[in-house]
């Protein structure tokens, strides 16, 4: 099966949407394989920003990012990946569709409430980065019902 990372941003936090959004992956079928509430320091944040280090949003990403804590978690599952992004939304709240989680729940790009690895390559550096102590191995006993 195929994982992805997911990170409810600082903004999503202080709003109160963590139960809704993992909600929304529980419901879809997908496996929550790893999960914590974190507040990381600006160099952890540049790390896992760091392909967008010469975008002139950097520095404010960055701000954004250790602004509050974060929900780091890893969702295992059948083209999670790709899943995720559609369940997410586009980047830009104001072209993603209602039904998104940043369609419902934001209106500004700086302020999109979520991220999702964007490959199967990517997820897999951002859950090494995030989850050095490695995830929880479980199978739901719902999967041949999903699956
Ligand atoms: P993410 O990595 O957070 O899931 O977002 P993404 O792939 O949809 O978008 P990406 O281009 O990787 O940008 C990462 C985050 O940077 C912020 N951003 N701000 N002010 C701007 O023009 C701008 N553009 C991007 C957003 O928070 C975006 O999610």
């Amino acid at each position: 099966m195929e994982q992805t990372f997911i990170m409810i941003k600082p903004d999503g936090v202080q709003r109160g949407l963590i139960g809704e959004i993992i909600s929304r992956f529980e419901k879809k079928g997908f496996t929550l394989k790893g999960l914590k509430l974190v507040s990381v320091d600006q160099s952890f944040a540049e790390k896992h920003y760091a392909d967008l280090s010469a975008k002139p949003f950097f520095a404010g990403l960055v701000e954004y990012i250790v602004s509050g804590p974060v929900v780091a978690m890893v969702w295992d599952g059948k083209d999670v990946v790709k899943t995720g992004r559609t369940i997410i939304g586009a980047t830009n709240p104001s072209a993603s569709a209602p039904g998104t989680i940043r369609g419902d729940y934001a209106i500004d790009i700086g302020r999109n409430v979520i991220h999702g690895s964007d490959s199967v390559e990517s997820a897999r550096k951002e859950i090494a980065l995030w989850f050095p102590e490695g995830i929880a191995e479980w199978q739901s006993s719902l999967h041949s019902w999903i699956y």
